[in-house]
Order: structure tokens, then sequence, then C-alpha cells
């Protein structure tokens, strides 16, 4: 590119930091929308971007520090004598409503997967005596098929929305003061969450549903005003498990008709998973501190507990302890390597970084500048372990997998490093076409692929050829959840348009009207994603589709208040200490 103008004092250095400097300058984007008019790059002397992230509020020997008392034996054994009991809870429900019940606490306590096949059992039966049978398909009433349709949508049951076709009329005479009238409500609300795109009937349902409950928010039955409160923040859909389990249990606790079996089984089980957790954490913190990334590459984000609370919301079961340790490992080099790009690498030394990536050579890395190679370095051999890892145990190379994943996301990377370079604005769609890749979900999901239950390598590619719709959406969800939250302080650091930016310039929206524009497309991608569900089928389709819903809950609550991923520790402060560090009282 032609140096045509210089304003720039920088280019006395004669060195290609200037050069960088010039371009910068001289390809800086025109005013072209309202959200890209406040680019205001800290550009340091080098011609560098900085992002001005605060430190890690968690110290390496902090962490290490950490501790649950609930490990051994005798909790084990307690847990196992309450398991026995709530099964026997499970196969002596008569009532077909209690039952569904059941399994909604057994869900939303965050103990259902101590009870799997009882579960199934559970709900083939209600289908089998309900949906298939025509005449007591018309016999349920509103509250049992709002609740049905929900457990069964969840797990991959066709179930027509046209059972809701007369709901307003069944529920015009609901009040809300009476307790049993509002879980009607609420269930239906709850249940148009799972809706498929163009079923208004559906839509109809969540808009009046939603509509009602604010607006009678006040009036509402005491026992259920925080559950409605709670639901109006979230649908129980979007919800974290392992966040929904810590709210739930002390809800449950306190509601009328409780079981003291339930809430003793749930709250030991929590405490015993996050001693699971911690040990999880502590593995992959010292992991991280030998990157000395923290050290060394001072202007990327220090995230390794929120890198690792990420994937308690994918999946925080303790048979995913290797994917939770892996995974930390595969957020902490997203993120770092996510910063090098936006934040502190020149052009020509990403492409060079991107070109490396490709080839796959830790020869190539000399062509490095230093920082750069202790980024490759690591992240190379990090790569190169996990697929170690995986080959001694499982006999199966994936090696060509994660490198495919990691390239792709370097070349995403690398375009959008380009079109902030030329000051290009691609529209929505083709911006989304790329990031959905460059937001790291896809290669996310293709280590989560090999740290699901493994049973076979066939089984395994014959998924991953199917597969591709749902990464697709969890990917979208995450992107568009990082856009909302963290694109305003993007676009003030200089960062190339991010989706609500695209939207606004491609179609004249204020942003306040390409925000709403967003949030409806994450709805829509909801409605994709539920319908995709009905296709999963196999064990590990089952494993990977709830790792892949959880990614795009865990975008949604990461990015609710701002970033809080890269900038609001003190927020996500918070639920650190409720899911990984403070144990549940009163046991
Ligand atoms: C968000 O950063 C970030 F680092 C992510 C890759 C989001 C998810 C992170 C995990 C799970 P940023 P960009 C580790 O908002 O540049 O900088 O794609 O991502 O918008
Ligand atoms: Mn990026
Ligand atoms: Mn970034
Ligand atoms: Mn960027
Ligand atoms: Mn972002």
């Amino acid at each position: 590119m032609a140096l045509t103008f210089s304003s720039s004092s920088y280019l006395l250095h004669n060195n290609s930091f200037a050069r960088c400097t010039a371009r910068h300058q001289i390809c800086k984007p025109k005013r072209l929308t309202q959200g890209i008019s406040n680019r205001v790059a800290t550009v340091e002397p080098l011609g560098r971007r900085s992002a001005n992230y605060e430190p890690s509020l968690w110290s390496f020997d902090h962490v290490q520090s950490l501790s649950s008392k609930y490990t051994g034996k005798n909790y084990v054994s307690r847990a196992d004598s309450l398991k026995k009991i709530v099964k026997t809870m499970i196969h002596e429900v008569g009532n077909p409503s209690t039952a569904l019940e059941l399994v909604d606490d057994l869900q939303r306590l965050g103990i259902w997967y101590h009870f799997e096949d009882e579960i199934s059992n559970v709900l083939e039966m209600i289908y089998r005596d309900f949906y298939d049978n025509e005449d007591r398909c018309s016999k349920m009433d509103m509250n049992f098929k709002a609740l049905s349709f929900r457990l069964l949508r969840q797990h991959g049951y066709h179930v027509p929305q046209e059972i809701f076709h007369n709901f307003k009329e069944k529920t015009q005479n609901l009040k809300p003061y009476l307790h049993e009238d509002m879980v009607v409500m609420l269930n239906i609300y709850e249940a148009s969450y799972y809706s498929y795109e163009d079923e208004s009937i559906m839509d109809d349902a969540r808009d009046f549903t939603a509509k009602y409950l604010k607006e009678n928010h006040d009036s509402i039955d005491e026992s259920i005003s925080s559950l409605v409160s709670h639901a109006l923040e979230f649908p129980l859909h979007w919800r974290i498990p392992r966040e929904e389990a810590k709210w739930f249990i002390e809800f449950y606790e306190k509601r009328s008709g409780r079981n003291p079996t339930l809430i003793e089984l749930a709250k030991l089980d929590f405490n015993m998973v996050q001693s699971i957790h911690l040990e999880d954490l502590k593995h992959a913190s010292r992991w991280w501190r030998n990157t000395c990334w923290d050290k060394e590459l001072p202007f990327a984000r220090d995230r390794l507990m929120e890198n690792f609370l990420w994937t308690v919301g994918v999946n925080y079961l303790p048979r995913f302890s290797l994917g939770r340790r892996t995974l930390t490992k595969v957020n902490a080099m997203i993120t770092t390597i996510d910063d090098v790009y936006d934040v502190f690498g020149t052009i020509d030394e990403l492409e060079k970084f991107t070109e490396v990536t490709n080839r796959w050579d830790i020869n190539a890395v000399e062509e490095l500048p230093d920082y750069m190679q202790i980024c490759f370095i690591a992240f190379y051999n990090s790569i190169n372990e996990i697929a170690y890892n995986t080959l001694t145990d499982t006999k199966f190379l994936i090696l060509q997998y994660l490198k495919k994943g990691w390239v792709d996301l370097c070349n995403s990377y690398l375009k959008e490093a380009q079109w902030y370079e030329s000051g290009y604005v691609p529209t929505l769609e083709e911006y989304l076409e790329n990031a959905y890749v460059s937001i790291s979900a896809p290669v996310i999901l293709t280590h989560v692929n090999f740290l699901t239950t493994i049973t076979s390598k066939e089984e395994i590619l014959q998924f991953m050829e199917t597969s591709d719709n749902i990464v697709r959406y969890s990917s979208l969800i995450l992107r568009l959840a990082d856009d909302l939250g963290t694109s305003s302080l993007e676009m003030a650091r200089g960062d190339v348009p991010k989706s609500i930016q695209c939207y606004m310039h491609e179609s004249g929206a204020s942003e306040d009207e390409a925000r709403m524009h967003i949030k409806d497309l994450i709805l829509e991608t909801w409605k994709k994603f539920n319908k995709e569900r009905e296709h999963v089928k196999s064990k590990i389709a089952r494993e990977f589709t709830y790792c892949a819903m959880n990614l795009g809950r865990m975008a949604q609550f990461m990015y609710r208040e701002g970033d809080g991923h890269g900038h609001l520790s003190d927020v996500t402060k918070s639920h650190v200490l409720s899911w990984l560090i403070n144990p549940i009282q009163g046991m």
C-alpha cells in the first residue's frame, strides 16, 4: 500500500512499526455510522493499539490454595444412599403430572444426570400415553401441555405447537393472586422458548405470557413472584444449568411441598462437584503459569479464572473433568491470540503469524517477532499435547481436526484485521459469515467432539459430518451476544465494525434499533437450534449438543451487562465465588 499521506511524527522512525502507524492513520475508516464515529484508537508510539485490560483478580498462589472439604468416601456413600431413595421415588410416582414436575425439579436442581435412564423412561411413557393418543391428547390440561411440551422438546421429541391453539381462551380467567394459575402462565412462557421458526402460535404465546407476567407482577402470589422475575430475566431454556442449580436449590428449599431428600442430595452434589471443579481449575492454572504469557504478553487479557468459568458453564458434570481442563487451555489461548490480532499485532506480523499457523511448522517460528515466538511455541506445543493425550488414551489421532479448527480461526482473525486496516465495512451477512468463525466457537466445539464420552472413532467422525448446523447456531449466538456486550469498547479502541455497526451501516438504523435487531437474531437462531434438537439421537450427539447450547447460554450470561469476560472482572467475580468457591451452606 502506498503512503499517500502523513501527519505522523512516528514516520520519523525508519522501521516497520512506523510504517504501520502511518497505514493505520491513512486507512482509518471514514465516519460511516454513529457507532463507528467514536473510534478513537489509543495508538501507542509503535503503532499498536491498547485495550487497557485490568490485571487478573486471581493470583496463582490464591488459586492453588483453594480447596473443598467435600471429598472422600463418606460424602460419596451418603450421596449414593440418597440417589437410591430418589430412584425409588421416580419409580413410584403414579400421577403423570407429578412425574413431570419431579423431572423438572431434578433438572433444575442440577442432579438429573444421576437419573438419566429414569427420566428417559418417564418421558417415553408420557409421550406414548398422551401424544400418541388423540383421545388423551385432547384431554390434557393447559399446565400439563405446557410442561410436557417443554420437557419433551428438550429431549428431542416431536411435539406440535397446535396443542396450544386455544391457549388464550383457556387462560382468560386466570388470577394473578392464585399460585396454581400463575404456574400455568409461567409454564406456557417457558415452553414458548422451545419454539421453531415460523411457529406463530408459540410466538404469540411468548409475547402474551411475557406481557401478562410483567403487567401483573405486583399482584402475583408471593410464593411464586421470585420465580416469575427470574423467568422474565432469562427463560429457563437460556439459563446455564450450573447457575440455575445454585439459584433453584435456594428457591426450592423454601417452597411448600419440597422434598427433604432432594434438597439434601442437591446440596451435597453441588458441593462435591465443586470440589472436582477446583481441582480442574488448579490443573489449568498450573498450565497457564507455565506458558508465562501473563508476563511475556502483557497486552493480552490475563483471564484464566474467567476462561475456566466458561467451561463450567459449558459442562459442569464430573465426567467432563478432562473437558474442562482442556477447554480452559483452549479458551485461554483463544483469548490471548485474539488480542494479538485485535490489539497488538501489526498487519505484517499478523500475516506472518497466520502463515506459520497454516503451515503448522515449528521451524518457521524463527520468522516471527520475539513476542509471537512466545505465543506460537506455547500454542503449538499445547495443541500437539492435547492431540498426543487423545492418541495415547484412545488410539485416535485428532491433530488434523484440531489444526483445521485453529487455522480457520486464525484465517478469520486475519480477514478482520485486513478489513480494519482498509476501513472496509461488510454487510451484516458478509460479516457474520466470517464472524461466526472468529468468535472461536467452532474451534471450541471441535475440541468438544473429542472430549465427550468417546465410544468409537467412526462414530465421532460420522457425527461431525452432521453437526454443522449445531456448530453454526451455537457460534452465532456467541458472536451476537459478544458483539452486544463488547463492541462499544472495541469501537472506541479501534476494531473492525461488529454486527451492530454493520447493520447500522447497511440499514441506516440507530444503534438502539440495531441492538434490537441483533437480539431478534439471537431469538431466531435459538429457534433453528431447537429444531436441530429433533435430529439429536445418539449419546455423543446429545452430549455435544448439550455443550453447544450451554456455550450460547454462557455468552448471553457473560455479556448481559457488558464485557464480563475481558473487562468486568468484578461483576464476574460474584459468579466465580458463587459457582466455584463458596459451597452451599446448611448441610
Ligand atoms: C471475546 O473477546 C473472547 F475472547 C472470546 C473468544 C469470546 C469467548 C471466549 C471464550 C469462550 P472479544 P472478538 C474463551 O470480544 O474479538 O475480543 O471476536 O472477541 O469480538
Ligand atoms: Mn477478534
Ligand atoms: Mn477481540
Ligand atoms: Mn479485530
Ligand atoms: Mn468482541
